[in-house]
């Protein structure tokens, strides 16, 4: 499962969100514009700053939207048939 750490109006988060897309990848968004979710945050990567990715199926998580978006192109492109 991936889990997306967002904010409203992140230009950051915008453009994993375009990749995201593009490669008809989908996460559960959690917006830090929500203070609880920017506390957990805080406390699972050590800073409050998104984008902020989880992969809980291969134990992976990172900051810095090139990252992540270099990482969904890595793990998650799907061939077609
Ligand atoms: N180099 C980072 C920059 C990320 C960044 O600047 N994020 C801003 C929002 S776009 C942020 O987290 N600000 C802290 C806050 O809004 O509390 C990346 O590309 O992901």
């Amino acid at each position: 499962m991936l889990i997306l750490y967002v904010k409203t109006g992140c230009f950051h988060c915008r453009k994993v969100l375009d990749t995201a897309k593009e490669l008809s990848i989908s996460f559960e968004e959690k917006n830090i514009a929500d203070s609880t979710v920017a506390a957990e945050l805080v406390a699972r990567g050590g800073k409050r700053q998104v984008p902020y990715l989880v992969d809980a199926d291969r134990n992976t998580e990172m900051y810095e939207s090139e990252d992540i978006a270099a990482y969904l192109r890595e793990h998650y492109v799907h061939s077609s048939p």
